[in-house]
């Protein structure tokens, strides 16, 4: 059956609080269609804290009944960010019973406010989808997701104490050492098997995933990342798989792209709207 995509832009910053990325919106709406803008209530943001808890909880309860609307009305929820942090009101949104996650990312993203160096809730999102982590945050999980439906490709950057989390949890990643050694076949194979008998499955692409040499647009870059031929064709068969529900693209920081991150961007989407428009 065909689905009809909406597009949802998060202007958000504060789940990294590194400057640029407060303009992705701007630059990204040139290109591509939003249907609507999500902002941070600046109000809420309070300088004495690093996490900026209030208005990121607040901006994800938003960003949650937005993408639930979406789901309800029978519409596919693209989410463009923004930093990651955002994943926490997209997917609480759209989770269900065994509902499983690929996440496409650089990083972990399963630190608690605990176990994080940073203090930055955009390290967080993963861990607080599995129901560990700040209360505030916890209220916007009712379906926690399942450590096991959890899969990360392109890891290169855990914390100590957040691997150590990750073990405990059962989380499975893959490193791009491993990736490098065993070669991208055994990746697909990997994330095939993977997905194979799932029944509702969200991919979160954060764009750090990708060599950041070739994709510089992003918060917080980390070498030797995904080539686009190493990455691509496998995203748009996940694309195809019959439980999709939602894909978020984050991370985008235009002050430091030099257009090749923009334009990225504008073919994962180009790549949604071929599988699901269809
Ligand atoms: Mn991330």
């Amino acid at each position: 059956m065909m689905k009809t995509i909406k597009r949802i832009g998060v202007v958000l910053k504060e789940g990294c609080d590194i400057d640029g990325g407060q303009h992705a919106m701007e630059v990204l709406s040139q290109s591509v269609q939003l249907d609507t803008v999500i902002e941070v209530n600046q109000a809420l943001i309070k300088s004495q804290d690093p996490l900026y808890l209030d208005a990121v909880v607040d901006l994800n309860t938003r960003l949650n009944q937005e993408v639930r609307k979406t789901k309800e009305s029978g519409y596919f929820p693209l989410v463009f960010g923004g930093d990651h942090a955002l994943a926490i009101g997209s997917i609480s949104a759209v989770a269900q019973e065994s509902h499983a996650i690929l996440w496409i990312d650089a990083h972990g993203d399963c630190n608690t406010v605990e176990s994080s160096d940073s203090k930055r809730i955009h390290g967080m999102p993963l861990a607080v989808l599995q129901g560990y982590g700040h209360k505030d945050l916890l209220k916007l999980v009712k379906q926690k997701i399942d450590s096991d439906n959890i899969m990360l490709i392109g890891i290169r950057s855990l914390d100590i104490e957040e691997e150590k989390l990750m073990k405990e949890w059962g989380v499975h990643w893959i490193t791009m050492n491993e990736i490098r050694k065993q070669g991208i076949d055994w990746l697909n194979e990997q994330v095939n098997r993977f997905i194979q008998d799932k029944k509702h499955l969200h991919v979160s692409f954060d764009c750090d995933s990708m060599d950041p040499s070739l994709f510089p647009g992003v918060n917080t870059p980390v070498s030797d990342g995904f080539k686009p031929y190493e990455i691509l064709p496998l995203i748009k068969h996940v694309l195809n798989h019959p439980g999709i529900s939602s894909m978020d693209i984050v991370e985008f920081n235009p002050t430091r792209d030099q257009g090749s991150t923009l334009e990225l961007i504008k073919t994962l989407n180009q790549m949604v709207i071929e599988t699901i428009e269809v």
